[in-house]
């Protein structure tokens, strides 16, 4: 399989936007990227080259140190987000559904609710083991709203206006892919990307988009932000993978 350079995180501050789109790589994969680095304290940790998603990973942890209390790195690919609470947050769910709908962060509380605990896992090379998360489990969002037969594909905006991702049906069917509204057995924070967050949970934490608010079922898949740069859409972490049906 063919090397994958991860775009490089570039140093700064939260909030502050760095631009530095480059020519691609030899191996047609561009670095330099909008990521922006700003848990505090990482203002100077810049990570080299990419890491790499099979066999390169392990070269790049520990060259960051960890973040915060929780060991987690603060993303966005944008400046500041708007934040969003329980009065003007909003969900939208369209596309090829049957009952498009538009749900309140209350009502998202009042579906029923499941946990998902996994490592989180960057290809930056940070992780993050058993992890909690817990919110409505895709699956369920998806059978409340209906699918027609054509549905092949699920694409999830943000509020961010910017980042974008991606599954297929079968794999947003799975019990551990869940939009979540807590995660660490407490409401998400702005930073994480709250109030509402995907975790996908077999995946690399890229396809967890932050600031979730819209899904959209597709006729076919959509790669996201990152995917269209080169990066996998099917980002399963070593040992996870498809499921037999
Ligand atoms: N909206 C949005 N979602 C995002 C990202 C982002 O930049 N914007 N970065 C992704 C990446 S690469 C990672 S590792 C995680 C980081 O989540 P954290 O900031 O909570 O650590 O969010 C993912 N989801
Ligand atoms: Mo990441």
């Amino acid at each position: 399989m063919g090397t994958l350079a991860r775009p490089a995180p570039e140093p700064g501050e939260r909030g502050a936007m760095q631009e530095n789109e480059s020519p691609p790589t030899s191996t047609g994969v561009p670095v330099g990227r909008r990521v922006v680095l700003g848990m505090l304290g990482l203002g100077a940790a810049a990570v080299a080259a990419g890491p790499v998603l099979q066999d390169g990973a392990a070269g790049l942890r520990g060259t960051l140190a960890p973040g915060g209390t929780n060991g987690f790195r603060y993303y966005s690919v944008t400046g500041s987000v708007m934040p969003q609470g329980a009065t003007t947050y909003r969900l939208t769910v369209g596309g090829l559904v049957d009952r498009p709908a538009t749900l309140t962060l209350r009502e998202l509380e009042d579906l029923p609710q499941a946990r998902v605990v996994h490592d989180v896992v960057c290809t930056d090379g940070w992780q993050v083991e058993h992890v909690p998360f817990d919110g409505v489990l895709l699956r369920d969002l998806l059978d409340t709203v209906g699918l027609p037969p054509e549905a092949r594909a699920v694409r999830f905006t943000c509020f961010d206006g910017v980042y974008t991702e991606s599954l297929t049906l079968e794999q947003a069917r799975r019990d551990d892919v869940v939009i979540a509204l807590r995660m660490l057995d407490a409401p998400i924070e702005h930073d994480a990307g709250g109030p509402v967050r995907l975790f996908v949970a077999p995946m690399y934490f890229y396809k967890s988009a932050k600031w979730l608010s819209g899904i959209e079922v597709t006729d076919s898949v959509r790669p996201g932000y990152w995917e269209q740069t080169g990066w996998p859409v099917d980002a399963w972490l070593p040992d996870e993978g498809p499921r037999d049906a």
